[in-house]
């Protein structure tokens, strides 16, 4: 029996309601943090993520601050592509960057050639880091993550950031061979990415599908699904939560017939309405709007307060924010939340 088994995070996911309502906060390592940009000087991102002694402090640092109730592994969605070997860099202030974009058909049959299994032959930093994490935490657990591949290949194929991801998704109606293909291919190296994290040692795992909202359902259904459905089969016995921004009309989709255990919230929708939709089987994340962080506190408060009461709809409830901790952040107001939040009645 894992250490982290009776927990309050793993206990929710499972669908109890333990004593109090777990939370913690997507990008919560990271750049809201002074002592995380103190370290980051001189390391580029995708650097930082594969020196494990590096990546494990940053991991620690949000859970020694806040007493949150799980770390997520500091890492990146496209972490597994450059195990693989893509030409991947993160640029400050944009995001993730590929040297070669792969929008045709030839570009797809060029990166699916590598072998899948190459990305757990190089992931010994990422085992190494887990490692001194879980070693640390002790019965605190770590969440392991990885990239949807509809969200991994959003980059891919535009070859940076973009708000629509139009080259993504017209390349599912324009080449659905090579889109299938591509997507396929992604899921297998998420798939390794999770695996490495589980074996050595996280408890839960998460797959961040953030830009899913912007595919229409039956896209979604016919293009998407499937292939996360993919990237997250095969891993064990391990709890799963899905998450997605915008993802309203496809939520009831996105607990991928029971495979997700906990389905992510953004702020859009209430907590109530997202549990009606997603029925009694499944626990909802979420989902403190972000933008109410800089709110004065007991209009926050109060927030919370309600995120917290709804939440009480659903069989099961983490407490999260409905996207990531905004850079600017005062990092005082997330573990203020946290007390807050602990003190609620579930
Ligand atoms: O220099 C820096 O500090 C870079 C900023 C940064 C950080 C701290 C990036 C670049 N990635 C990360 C870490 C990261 N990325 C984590 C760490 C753990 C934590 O949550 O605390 C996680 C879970 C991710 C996952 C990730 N990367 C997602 C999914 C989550 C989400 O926010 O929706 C996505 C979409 C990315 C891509 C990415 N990486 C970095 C940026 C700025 C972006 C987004 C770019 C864009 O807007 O398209």
């Amino acid at each position: 029996m894992p250490r982290t088994a009776d927990s309050a995070l793993l206990r929710a996911l499972r669908g109890d309601r333990p004593a109090h309502t777990p939370v913690w906060f997507m990008r919560q390592a990271g750049r809201s943090l002074p002592e995380y940009r103190e370290l980051r000087v001189g390391t580029r991102m995708l650097d930082a993520c594969l020196d494990p002694a590096l990546a494990a402090e940053i991991t620690l640092q949000p859970v020694r601050r806040h007493g949150v109730d799980a770390a997520i592994f500091f890492s990146d969605i496209v972490v597994p592509l450059r195990l693989a070997g893509v030409e991947v860099e993160i640029q400050p202030g944009r995001g993730p960057v590929f040297a070669d974009p792969v929008r045709t058909r030839d570009d797809v049959a060029r990166l699916t050639s590598i072998e899948p299994a190459s990305v757990a032959a190089a992931a010994g930093p990422v085992r190494d880091a887990v490692g001194i994490v879980v070693e640390e935490l002790g019965d605190t657990p770590l969440i392991g993550f990885a990239g949807a591949p509809f969200t991994l290949a959003a980059y891919l194929v535009e070859g940076g950031p973009s708000k629509e991801h139009l080259r993504a998704r017209a390349m599912m109606h324009a080449d659905p061979e090579a889109w299938h293909g591509l997507a396929g291919w992604l899921a297998q190296v998420s798939a390794a990415f999770l695996g490495a994290q589980i074996e050595a040692g996280a408890s839960a795992v998460q797959l961040f599908d953030s830009w899913a909202g912007s595919l229409s359902p039956a896209d979604y259904r016919a293009f998407v699904a499937p292939h996360s459905r993919a990237a997250l089969e095969g891993l064990g016995d391990i709890p799963r939560i899905h998450f997605g921004v915008g993802t309203g009309p496809i939520l009831a989709d996105m607990r991928l017939d029971g495979l997700a255990d906990a389905v992510g919230v953004d702020w859009r929708m209430p907590l109530d309405e997202a549990a009606a939709v997603l029925g009694g089987r499944t626990t909802v994340q979420g989902n403190i709007d972000p933008a109410l962080l800089t709110a004065p506190w007991p209009v926050l408060e109060a927030h919370v307060g309600d995120v917290v009461a709804r939440g009480r709809a659903a069989r099961a409830h983490v407490v999260n924010l409905g996207h990531g901790v905004p850079p600017e952040t005062d990092p005082d107001v997330l573990t203020r939340i946290v007390g807050l939040v602990h003190s609620l009645q579930p």
